[in-house]
């Protein structure tokens, strides 16, 4: 391509050349200027062939076109490396360590609710429970009518549970899940159900949302020993003391029977659990009726089973001594940093609650 140029114009290629070859990304685009732009160097040759004869005209027209295309390319070729060089720069400069460990002061936290049902879950786990989950929105059989609550039961009245339009409802409890778990499998049944329920109840002590952890176990001659045994067994583990007292109170659940509340000791002056005389009702629990297990296709006549529920707003404040169930939801950062748990130490049991 070069080699048919006039001498002045073979000149300007080889200046242009060199300049190119050591422009910098800043001084590129004023070198372009400089060979092509309206008052650049080709360019003004360019006008001069208006005044040369005809046939001079057209040789040094192909001419001047073969410099002008010799140099764009040149620039082109100029700003591709200038663009590789930084972007092979940059990767170098910016490169991640993906197996760094995080930053703490960067790290989020678990909010206490959580954490606790990590905890709750931790130490049924080891109990052999598997965790179970299911919607938010639940029909009026799963929630009501298969629990063994009759239609005029108060629990069903507007003031305590949300209807929607259709006519499901905000689950009052996560005990539907034990209900989907019993049709859709046959027992052996051992399972712990966190999750979110929802009662039009809002007040200092109560909100609308709020979050239970409820058990099922379902076999052939479960007794309300075993019962015992695995509640005194997770209220001592999750409260972190082996002598914890724990008392079984008659009680009243139309899904079980007999029912029980379940009460730890404490110290009603100090607050201080595990010591002193008084008795704070901690969860409820009882013998699945047999209606129950009828309504899910289960024999209660060849599989009985314990089930129970725990608030965990309510273990968590007593756990950690929070003193308003409205601090829960309302996102203060300052608060969940104070109260919140590192993301970086999971729940487990072998360390300890
Ligand atoms: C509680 C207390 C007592 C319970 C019963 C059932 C089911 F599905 F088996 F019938 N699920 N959860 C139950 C029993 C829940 O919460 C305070």
């Amino acid at each position: 391509m070069t080699s048919m140029l006039s001498e002045d114009l073979e000149q300007i290629q080889a200046t242009a050349a060199a300049q190119i070859a050591h422009a910098s990304a800043e001084s590129l685009e004023a070198l372009r200027v400089s060979l092509l732009g309206k008052a650049g160097t080709v360019t003004l040759a360019l006008k001069t062939l208006g005044g040369l004869p005809p046939e001079a005209r057209k040789a040094r027209g192909a001419e001047l076109n073969t410099l002008k295309d010799t140099i764009t390319e040149a620039l082109t070729v100029r700003r591709a490396n200038l663009d590789a060089a930084a972007l092979t720069h940059r990767l170098a400069a910016e490169r991640l360590d993906v197996s760094l460990p995080a930053r703490a002061e960067m790290a989020g936290a678990i909010h206490p609710i959580s954490r606790s049902m990590e905890e709750i879950a931790a130490i049924f786990g080891a109990m052999g429970f598997t965790l179970k989950d299911g919607p938010d929105i639940e029909n009026e059989w799963n929630n009501f009518s298969a629990l063994n609550i009759p239609a005029h039961h108060p629990a069903r009245a507007m003031m305590d549970t949300f209807y929607l339009t259709g006519g499901e409802v905000l689950r009052t409890h996560t005990s539907p899940v034990q209900i989907r778990t019993m049709l859709a499998q046959s027992p052996p049944i051992r399972i712990l159900v966190p999750g979110r329920t929802f009662r039009a109840d809002h007040d200092a002590t109560h909100s609308p949302m709020f979050h239970q952890t409820e058990g099922l176990v379902i076999g052939r001659g479960i007794t309300l020993g075993h019962l015992k045994g695995c509640l005194i067994d997770f209220l001592r583990a999750f409260f972190a003391n082996p002598d914890l007292p724990v008392r079984f109170r008659a009680s009243y659940f139309p899904f079980t029977e007999p029912s029980m509340e379940v009460d730890i000791g404490w110290n009603r002056k100090t607050g201080e659990i595990g010591a002193g005389g008084d008795w704070l009702e901690i969860l409820g629990s009882g013998m699945v009726h047999p209606n129950v297990l009828a309504n899910c296709g289960v024999d209660p006549r060849e599989f009985q089973g314990f089930a129970f529920g725990v608030g965990v707003e309510r273990i968590t404040m007593l756990k950690h001594g929070i003193a308003d169930l409205r601090l829960f939801y309302e996102s203060d950062v300052r608060w969940l940093r104070h109260y919140g748990f590192s993301a970086l130490a999971q729940a487990s049991l072998h360390e300890g609650f």
